[in-house]
């Protein structure tokens, strides 16, 4: 199937480019795009051409796909020589996003009309590169590279009128964009095409390259150990000291370098795995979600009043329901609260926020849910609490309403239990804040219906969440591998780590924070009651709570908070209370490195990993990865745990695993089947392949 089709009007040929989803530039739209624009070229009738787009992006970049295989003619760069070379003019009609090497087509053609809805930007640092068809020597050559710099640093699109005012594009059409470029086309032809980018060094200027350097002296110091930032600075920098061909020969050299770095492909993993979150194996494609026009949420405390939050920020008519008025009173007023912080910060406008607490209708009595669409209960963890409710609620509600819960670890089928309509209860478990984390799990037990899975799939894009599919299992994917972590904490603090150390190795690894700061965040009694409702005990963590240090709320947990700060200080007492524990337990304390902590920590939750996966509690190694990097501050660029022990290598971590288990004593830690499996057939969990949930 062709990918481009070539119109004519008048004198002007019209190449539309047509390779759905997005017109990414695969092998085979290069070759249509290059043989479309060499026909035009030598057909004496055609004056000049216009390059358009059909659906909903001009061109969404390079096909991510291609990357890292075998480069296939012709490339990129060439066809857009070709395009910047042409005699006749050559016009960008700009629809939807023009992205990466979609710029750069744009950005090689003579001049561009956008379409007044347009996107265009430059993202390719996002995927751990630069621009690789010339981008960085075009677009300073176009617009200054003290504006083109910042631009591809953020890798943050432009909207139309912005690009204008940068002098990106030449005009934004009022109507049909391919009509505007028609007509700009023409007026080149009657009085001349301008200059193409690779022919306007005049923009380079001395000011404009003291601007640049200053900016990427700031970008040195904040992202120096990112080799993409630094490579995007040293491509830059080449406009101002290299010719065009050899500032493209260097951008070349630097963008392929980094196609092999590790943290390149570990985003582009995560830049696929959080597409295909979308397909859920077991459940047709063309199972349609049910209608969500109004909401209710049940339990007005900082989780349900969050999960309220995000209903209003997409639009969305929501109930928010207590049992008491004094308890909604609260619950509203830290709504309230929370908004104003957002107007004090400039993030939202009053009038945004009036509209948004308008949308939050405060109610006391489940009876105020019987007109919603979907009913989200986030009251007290307690099954007890939740089958009363859910059993009230199945009187109330009306039929085909989707009751979900947003239990962090409770059995959903149980909850189910609670009503006559199964088909319609799932659980919809947000993260915390609510109206902040991305992640949505979406437990699907059996006896769920598949349209109201999708439903709740479709609602959570609305609300601008990455919802990901998960089995019901204790903790579902994301609290259970968080548990395994939880335990590999105390076991290494008992073994002879200190809290700082373990929190060092992790945030060494690129984790926002350690355990033991997040636990001092969430507060250490959450735990401690948890656990003490299984018949658990921690050493460590339950002495820290019988101490009355619950962490950043107290002033003091593992670390020390004095007068409100909210970064701990190493706490004497606290390590002098392990030391104690330690002893206690007859352990011999030794230090430890921060690889073997990093090990220590990950390895178990990989193990964990690969157990959800046998069980069919996740899908996709994909998934748990994606939950890690939106719930839990995975860092990106390591691409989720899964991958990060696919990278380290499964026999290695099984080795490890071995090690730990015989040290300890603790069978947990034995390597799971599917994990020992996998590492004796050499493969890794990037083998395997889909299953329902
Ligand atoms: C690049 O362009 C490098 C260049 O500088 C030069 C390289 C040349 C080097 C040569 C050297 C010799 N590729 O997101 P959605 C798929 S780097 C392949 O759900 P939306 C996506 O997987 C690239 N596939 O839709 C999905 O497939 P599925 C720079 C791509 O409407 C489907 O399209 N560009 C793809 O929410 C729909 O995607 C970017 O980073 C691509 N480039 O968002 C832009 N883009 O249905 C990346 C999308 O099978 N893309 N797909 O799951 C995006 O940001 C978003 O996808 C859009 C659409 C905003 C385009």
């Amino acid at each position: 199937m062709e990918t481009v089709r070539l119109a004519r009007q008048g004198e002007i040929a019209i190449a539309t480019i047509d390779n759905p989803p997005v017109n990414a530039l695969g092998q085979a739209l290069r070759a249509d795009l290059a043989r479309v624009l060499s026909e035009a070229s030598t057909d004496p009738a055609v004056t000049a051409i216009v390059i358009a787009a059909a659906g909903k992006a001009f061109i969404a970049g390079a096909d991510i796909s291609e990357f890292g295989k075998p480069p296939l003619a012709p490339l990129l760069p060439d066809v857009l020589d070709a395009i910047e070379g042409s005699e006749k003019p050559v016009v960008a009609a700009i629809q939807g996003v023009a992205l990466g090497g979609g710029l750069e087509v744009a950005l090689a053609c003579h001049a561009r009309v956008a379409a007044a809805s347009a996107m265009l930007g430059l993202p390719e640092i996002k995927l751990g590169l630069i621009p690789g068809a010339g981008g960085t020597q075009r677009l300073p050559r176009l617009i200054g590279a003290a504006k083109a710099f910042p631009m591809m640093l953020s890798g943050e699109p432009v909207s139309a009128g912005k690009a204008l005012e940068l002098g990106l594009v030449d005009e934004v059409a009022g109507g049909d964009v391919v009509a505007a470029a028609v007509t700009l086309a023409q007026a080149l032809v009657a009085k001349g095409a301008p200059e193409p980018a690779r022919e306007r060094d005049d923009r380079l200027t001395a000011k404009d390259r003291e601007a640049f350097e200053v900016l990427a002296a700031e970008a040195s110091l904040k992202s120096g150990d990112m080799p993409n930032a630094m490579a995007l600075i040293e491509a830059v920098r080449a406009a101002f000291t290299l010719s065009f061909a050899e500032g493209l020969a260097a951008e070349r050299a630097l963008f392929t370098a980094l196609l092999a770095d590790p943290r390149s492909k570990a985003l582009r993993y995560v830049f696929f795995a959080e597409r295909e979150i979308a397909r859920v194996p077991g459940i047709d494609s063309a199972v349609k979600p049910r209608e969500i026009a109004r909401a209710a949420v049940i339990g007005a405390g900082t989780m349900g009043g969050g999960i309220a939050m995000c209903f209003a920020n997409a639009g969305i008519a929501v109930t928010l329901i207590e049992q008491e008025q004094a308890q909604i009173d609260n619950g509203m007023n830290r709504v309230a609260a929370i908004y104003e912080m957002s107007v004090t910060r400039g993030s939202l406008t009053p009038a945004k926020r009036d509209e948004r607490v308008a949308l939050i209708t405060p109610a006391v009595g489940l009876g105020a849910a019987a007109e919603a669409d979907i009913v989200i209960e986030a009251a007290f963890e307690e099954m007890g609490v939740k089958q009363q409710i859910f059993g009230a609620l199945d009187a109330i509600v009306k039929p085909g309403a989707i009751l979900a819960s947003n239990t962090s670890y409770l059995d959903v089928p149980t909850i189910a239990a609670a009503t006559t309509r199964p088909q319609d209860v799932l659980g919809m478990h947000f993260f915390s804040p609510a109206n902040v984390m991305k992640l949505l799990e979406i437990v699907r037990p059996a006896g769920v219906a598949d349209d109201a899975v999708v439903t709740a799939m479709a609602l959570g894009r609305r609300l601008g969440k990455v919802p990901v599919v998960v089995g019901n299992g204790f903790g579902f994917v994301g609290n259970r591998m968080l548990e395994a972590r939880t335990r590999a904490t105390e076991r290494l603090l008992v073994a002879g780590a200190l809290p700082h150390e373990v929190d060092a190795a992790l945030t060494g690894f690129g984790f926002k924070m350690g355990p033991c700061a997040m636990a001092d965040l969430a507060g250490n009694d959450i735990g401690w009651r948890s656990r003490k409702a299984r018949g658990k005990t921690a050493a460590v963590a339950d002495a820290i709570c019988e101490a009355g240090w619950f962490g950043q709320k107290t002033g003091r947990g593992y670390f020390l908070y004095p007068d409100g700060a909210r970064t701990g200080q190493r706490d004497p007492e606290v390590e002098a209370l392990i030391a104690r524990v330690s002893q206690e337990k007859g352990v011999t304390r030794r230090s430890f490195t921060a690889d073997e902590i990093l090990s220590r920590l990950l390895d178990p939750m990989v193990n964990e990993g690969a157990r959800i996966l046998e069980e069919g509690i996740a899908a996709r190694p994909g998934d748990i990865d994606v939950i890690w990097l939106n719930g839990y501050n995975w860092p990106a660029w390591r691409g989720g745990p899964m991958h990060w022990a696919d990278t380290i290598g499964l026999g290695v971590i099984v080795a490890r695993l071995e090690a730990q288990a015989a040290e300890t004593g603790d069978t947990a830690l034995e390597p799971a089947p599917l994990l020992r499996r996998l590492a004796a057939e050499g493969k890794g969990f990037a083998d395997l392949k889909a299953r329902p949930v």
